[in-house]
């Protein structure tokens, strides 16, 4: 899974990068950093604590995202629409699986807004635009290109049925609207996939407040509310510079300050729940005395092919899952308590794995 950090200048994205992935990179000055910074950060999860809690195996492995802090938007001016997002930039969030919008909503006069004043919903309508005039301009010279290819005998039907799609797609972008209202059969969705239009894409926007701020949570997220009503969007609220210090602690001193902050869930687990449910994801365990470990698999996964997540071996040569809810394993205690009270089930390939089930495959290769 691959998660792209996006927003203007000086809103905390690198702030937050270092939250997430525990790394350190400098954001002390303004940097005029262009390029991206690329982390992997473990995603929590107390599950797993309490399964290498009873199993005490030699090895613990949680899920894995990647995330892309993306610098480079300069500006958030409003009526600034020539500058838009260099396209090197654009085409950095393309390539991620979903977006992390970092809004500026802390004050503070020795870090300049690049806009002059802080005010987090008027720079995500100006990020939004953004996204919505990128996807437009590809739109547009897609569909420029295809139909000065009809004439020509090379012109298929696929890409007579491109472009029809793509009209659509630049109808609702001319309404700015964003591309995930369109509904598209798979096979239309598959044609259009390769462009990874932005507005296509999950989308969470983190407002980033000062930690004097925190714990007021609901008054903010309420003025949020159109925005957390769109479908495939969600609204958090962080304190970016506070988490990354905290991430910097030892365990006992992060609890001590998490404390006094009034700082609740810490924001790694938080913003990789937000993305799995964003992206439709979950997670399933397999556990033993060698490893207790989390696999992500898209919500819907049948049994086999989730084994392919762990080795295409056991995908190929699957004769049988043991699957178990994750609560009647922890009441149990052991996988032979499981058996014996019935818990433990015998599913074959098409059964669709849980979010949370412990399994155990058997397959022969
Ligand atoms: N007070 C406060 N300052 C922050 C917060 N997040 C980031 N900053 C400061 O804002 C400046 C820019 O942060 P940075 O993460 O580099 O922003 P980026 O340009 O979006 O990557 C740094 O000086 C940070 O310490 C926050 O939550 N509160
Ligand atoms: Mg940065």
């Amino acid at each position: 899974m691959k998660i792209g950090i996006v927003g203007f200048a000086q809103s905390g994205k690198t702030t937050l990068f270092n939250a997430l992935t525990g790394m350190n990179i400098d954001t002390s000055s303004y940097s005029g950093q262009d390029s991206a910074n690329i982390g992997m950060a473990r995603v929590p999860d107390e599950r797993i604590e309490k399964l290498t809690e009873i199993f005490q195996p030699k090895k613990k492995t949680l899920a894995a995202v990647e995330y892309v802090d993306i610098a480079g938007i300069a500006s958030s001016e409003p009526g600034d629409r020539t500058s838009g997002i260099p396209s090197e930039q654009l085409g950095r969030i393309r390539n991620n699986d979903m977006i992390v919008a970092v809004l500026r909503g802390f004050e503070n006069d020795t870090v300049p807004h690049p806009a002059g004043s802080v005010d987090a919903l008027r720079d995500m309508s100006n990020l939004w635009s953004e996204f919505l005039l990128s996807d437009h301009a590809i739109c547009e010279g897609r569909i420029e290109r295809l139909a000065a290819a009809k004439k020509k005998p090379n012109f298929t039907d696929e890409n007579e049925k491109e472009l029809a799609i793509l009209h659509r797609c630049k109808a609702l972008l001319d309404e700015e609207k964003p591309l995930r209202h369109l509904e598209l059969a798979d096979e239309e969705a598959r044609l259009i996939r390769g462009f990874q239009f932005l507005t296509q894409k999950p989308l969470l926007i983190a407002v980033n407040i000062d930690e004097r701020h925190i714990g007021n949570d609901e008054a903010i997220l309420a003025k949020w509310a159109e925005w957390s009503a769109l479908p495939a969007i969600e609204v958090i609220i962080i304190s970016a510079k506070a988490e990354a210090e905290i991430q910097q602690l030892d365990e006992e001193e992060a609890t001590m300050f998490r404390q006094e902050l009034g700082l609740t869930e810490p924001v790694p687990g938080r913003i990789a729940a937000a993305c799995y449910r964003l992206l439709g994801y979950h997670s399933f365990f397999t556990v033993g005395e060698d490893e207790v470990r989390a696999w992500s698999i898209p919500v819907g996964t049948n049994a086999r092919a989730a084994a392919g997540e762990i080795h295409k071996d056991i995908e190929r040569g699957f004769i049988r899952a043991e699957v178990v809810t994750y609560d009647k394993f922890v009441a149990n205690g052991t996988l032979n308590d499981c058996k014996k009270d019935g818990s433990l089930r015998l599913e074959g390939k098409e059964y669709i794995v849980k979010d949370g089930e412990i399994v155990h495959y058997r397959f022969s290769v």
